[in-house]
């Protein structure tokens, strides 16, 4: 199998519940590395450009509104198939729907406030890591 990086962001509702370092935990037992890191407070820009391609859908003020309203926290995860792997860590956008283990189903309270992003193909993963990250800032090991 390929090995593939991923964007993945631990969204406000997540940073506020102190779980970065479980969540952490998850990716690394699954074998992902975190090969980029970093903690930032989204702008209004940043994070409308981030999810441009929502920008018609009904949800998209509230989308930016949420993911601006705190601190998140943004890597880069490698490893065989990450981008698929990373998905199913995740569970369904719903953490209704989400399957029990998940990452959405343990720390997530609503569709809104679903704790995690990661990319959904390796073709957006490109683009959404190269939006966060410069290529000096990634440290494959
Ligand atoms: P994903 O994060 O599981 O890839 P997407 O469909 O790409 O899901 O949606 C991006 C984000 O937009 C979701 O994680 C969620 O926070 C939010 N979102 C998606 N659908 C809805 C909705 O119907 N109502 C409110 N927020 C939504």
């Amino acid at each position: 199998m390929a090995i593939e990086r991923t964007l993945s962001i631990i969204k406000p509702d997540a940073v506020a519940k102190n779980v970065i370092g479980q969540i952490y935990s998850r990716f690394e037992n699954a074998g992902l590395k975190i090969v980029a890191a970093k903690m930032l407070h989204l702008s209004k820009e940043k994070a409308g450009g981030f999810y441009a391609e929502h920008k018609e859908r009904p949800f998209f003020a509230d989308l930016v509104g949420f993911m601006t309203s705190g601190p998140v926290v943004v890597q880069v995860l490698e490893g065989e198939n990450a981008v698929a792997l990373n998905r199913e860590l995740m569970g369904a956008t719903n953490p209704k729907e989400a399957d029990a283990g998940t990452i959405r189903a343990d720390f997530a309270e609503s569709i809104d406030a679903n704790a995690v992003h990661g990319s959904d193909s390796t073709t957006s993963a490109a683009r959404e890591v190269a939006y966060f990250f410069a290529e000096d800032e990634i440290c494959p090991r």
